[in-house]
């Protein structure tokens, strides 16, 4: 028995060792030579360090606009180097904005072994890509309606992309998300570490950095080395405006990796950092001939208060965010609680439906709370009677709330009729019953004199008067159908009649 134990516990050691080592041994290192971000994005000529781009792309201080929503525009920007490390995190902001309903293409990131085109076929990128691409694809070509749709296609360099089915028979994996026209800047996380590929997506619904959620996660995936990183995008005879305001590369280095990585690189880091510096002093020097250049401009730049201002209209949306950023997290903290407490009535519920069992004598089900525990709970016979008639007037209380309920669903049911028969007066819907029910009452009753005359006319008709004799005697000298004629007649103007006046009264109820 205790050999057992003790193999138990050298397992969990064991276990716990090797989960501390793979989750401690993964180091992170920004790399700013992959990177790009605002402020001062792309320099006074117009150049993103360690980066080119071309096509329709256009680069400012403060993103890369890879196509703007003008028809049958591409672009794309491509780094200078190919990667020297294995894994990686990318993060990218972006925002795809336009007027319409639907747009179009979308964009894409790429990891390939070769630069791609400025003009490409696939999201303004070449096609038969040796790499990965995760596309962020707006429009709907197979008609589907499963666009926008963020996907990973993992190509060798041989297959060509298929638009028309929206490469659905080629990717990896995907989800379905809406990246167009949101509120704040969306952003996807790459994450390739130990040939396992992640995506998080960020739907820009909130400004709040932690809210990613996972997009999908595929392992066993097998990438070239040393590939380069892009982003490109297309427009069609829909456009939006695809731009990208970071994208930021984290490489990921295992334990061993990261000892032998910084024997190695003494050098190159003293290299590196000095390039750094050059870069930073480059920088200041610029922003120094700008102010000479600019001296109007200083002052503001100084204070670079511009951008703190916000018209009405920004703020009331911001707020209106903010609020329900705000309200989202109080309800994920109400469900969380509402779950504990329902889980705690569940257990309440349980262990008194075990006391009450116990205080009637029934032997306790061998699924409910040990007996040693049962004598310690502080609730009596006259709790449990309490308990029980509290139950009762809740119940009585939710059938008399549904009595209720049905009454007013009725009553409201008859409005509706009542309604519809204003707006549509001529329509029969309009005449009420109790004046139907006066119809038929006075239709009896003239039914009634009729039959009565008819009966009188058939008795009262005398043998002894010849048949040619003038059917007019002093009884009455008015036909049968005449008769009729003359009670149609007047049934046909009451009925106008009463439909006139329940319509002046429809009419005089609007108001009220
Ligand atoms: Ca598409
Ligand atoms: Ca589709």
């Amino acid at each position: 028995m205790s050999s057992i134990k003790i193999n138990l516990v050298l397992c969990s050691v064991i276990l716990c060792v090797l989960v501390c080592v793979n989750t401690q041994s993964v180091h992170r290192r920004f790399e700013y030579k992959y990177s790009f971000k605002p402020p001062y994005l792309a320099q006074k000529d117009g150049t993103v360090p360690f980066w080119e781009y071309g096509g329709n792309a256009i680069a400012s201080g403060e993103s890369v606009r890879l196509a703007p929503s003008l028809r049958s525009q591409k672009g794309a920007i491509w780094t200078k180097q190919p990667l020297n490390f294995d894994w990686w995190e990318i993060d990218i902001m972006f925002k795809v904005t336009g007027r319409g309903r639907i747009g179009a293409d979308g964009l894409a990131f790429w990891y390939t072994t070769a630069r791609g085109d400025y003009t490409g076929e696939v999201f303004g990128s070449s096609d038969r890509w040796n790499g990965l691409a995760v596309i962020f694809d707006s429009f709907d070509n197979d008609n589907k309606h499963n666009n926008p749709y963020i996907m990973a296609v993992v190509n060798d360099g041989t297959k060509v992309f298929d638009h028309k089915s929206d490469g659905s028979q080629q990717l990896l994996s995907g989800c379905l998300r809406d990246f167009r026209n949101k509120p704040f800047p969306t952003r996807a996380r790459i994450e390739y570490y130990l040939n396992t590929l992640t995506v998080y997506f960020h739907n820009g619904m909130t400004s709040n950095e932690a809210d990613y959620e996972l997009c999908f996660r595929a392992e066993n995936v097998v990438l070239p080395r040393g590939g380069y990183l892009g982003l490109s995008a297309a427009t069609g005879g829909l456009a939006d405006d695809h731009d990208v305001i970071h994208l930021l590369t984290t490489s990921l280095h295992t334990q061993q990796q990261q000892s032998g990585g910084q024997q190695m690189s003494q050098d190159e880091q003293q290299k590196l950092s000095q390039e750094y510096q050059e870069y930073q002093k480059k920088l200041e020097q610029q922003k120094e001939d700008y102010r000479k250049e600019h001296p109007d401009e200083v002052r503001d730049k100084d204070g670079e208060f511009d951008d703190w201002f916000e018209s009405d209209a920004q703020r009331e949306l911001r707020q209106i965010f903010q609020g329900q950023t705000q309200i989202h997290d109080i309800l994920r903290d109400l469900n969380k609680k509402v779950d504990e407490v329902i889980g705690k009535q569940m257990n309440s519920l349980s262990m008194l439906t075990a006391v009450y069992g116990h205080t009637q004598g029934q032997p306790i089900q061998p699924g409910a709370a040990p007996p040693a525990q049962l004598p310690t709970l502080p609730i009596g016979r006259h709790d449990w009677d309490a308990l029980v008639a509290n139950n009762q007037i809740m119940i009585n209380t939710v059938a008399e709330l549904k009595g209720f309920i049905i009454d007013v669903s009725r009553k409201s049911d008859a409005l509706v009729a009542a309604q519809g028969g204003v707006g549509g007066a001529a329509a029969g819907s309009a005449i009420n019953p109790q004046f139907l029910n006066e119809m038929r009452d006075s239709l009896q009753q003239v039914k009634a004199t009729v039959t009565g005359v008819a009966q009188r006319l058939a008795s009262g008709t005398p043998q002894a008067m010849p048949s040619n004799f003038p059917a007019c005697p002093e009884v009455s000298c008015v036909s049968f159908t005449a008769l009729l004629m003359v009670v149609a007649t007047q049934l046909l103007l009451m009925m106008l009649y009463a439909m006139y006046k329940e319509r002046k009264e429809a009419q005089a109820k609007k108001f009220f």
